[in-house]
């Protein structure tokens, strides 16, 4: 998998290098370019950002700089540009993700969409955002999503970014190494995660939960689904709305 990410600030995405992300980058397993934005600039000033047409408070970032940069990263069709997985091969249609606050909520779904693609390209606003028509042309060769990570407002895309490429790279096969998959994560049954414990048996004066020394593997996974539903209707309960229930999970859930 590919990533680009075009920014205003490369060194905010430094941390995509860091850690399980740099071990990926350092397996192969993806590669990243960080773009400066201000490279596709014009002028003496670089400035990437103009005065909204109709009025209003902000700026809002050219759609000359951003055309520049997105056409250098993806050629359009018949500019004799690097060939690969551009426009002109319909298989692989690069994924354009432009994180912003009016986009629709990111979740677990999207991130094993995004995981199955060759190519992504990220375009990190600032101000109060992109013009438009850079998003609506840029469909014309790319699958285009505007996507939130939450209900709250961040200063740029940037940090949104790190948050998918993360949950996006733990997903690619050699990642995580030696986990019984992905199916144990939050989210992969639709419910919360419970709680964990490690040694000392008892900390402070707080025992582990008895069940969990019992060696007795159904009572543990029923332990377990029960405190996972516990926990889902304490604090989401939107998401249990949503998730397979059995008899014994009802049972649970009523008491
Ligand atoms: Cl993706 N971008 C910005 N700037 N703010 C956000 C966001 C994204 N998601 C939530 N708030």
């Amino acid at each position: 998998m590919r990533l680009d990410v075009v920014t205003v600030f490369p060194d905010y995405l430094a941390p995509l290098r860091l850690a399980l992300l740099g071990r990926a980058v350092d397996r192969g397993i993806v590669e990243v370019g960080v773009h400066d934005l201000r490279a596709w600039t014009h002028d003496v000033h670089k400035s990437v950002d103009d005065t909204p047409f109709g009025g209003g408070p902000g700026m809002v970032m050219r759609p000359t700089v951003w055309g520049d940069a997105l056409d250098d990263l993806v050629p359009p069709a018949g500019t004799g540009g690097a060939t690969g997985s551009t426009a002109s091969d319909p298989d692989s249609r690069p994924l354009l993700i432009v994180p912003t606050p009016a986009g629709r909520p990111f979740s677990q779904a999207d991130a094993h969409r995004y995981a199955r693609r060759r190519r992504i390209v990220f375009a990190c606003g600032r101000y109060e955002g992109i013009d438009q028509r850079v998003v609506d042309e840029a469909s014309e060769r790319m699958d285009v999503e505007e996507v939130s990570i939450g209900d709250y407002v961040l200063i740029g895309g940037e940090v949104a970014v790190l948050v998918i490429a993360e949950a996006v790279v733990r997903l690619l096969p050699g990642v995580l190494g030696n986990r019984r998959s992905h199916e144990e994560d939050s989210f992969s049954d639709g419910l919360l995660e419970g709680p964990s414990y490690t040694r000392p048996e008892v900390w402070r004066d707080r025992p582990v939960p008895e069940v969990l020394k019992s060696g007795d593997h159904a009572r543990i996974a029923r332990w377990r689904r029960d405190e996972s539903l516990r926990r889902t209707a304490e604090r989401r309960p939107d998401l249990l709305r949503r998730a397979a229930l059995g008899a014994a999970d009802l049972q649970t859930l009523a008491e």
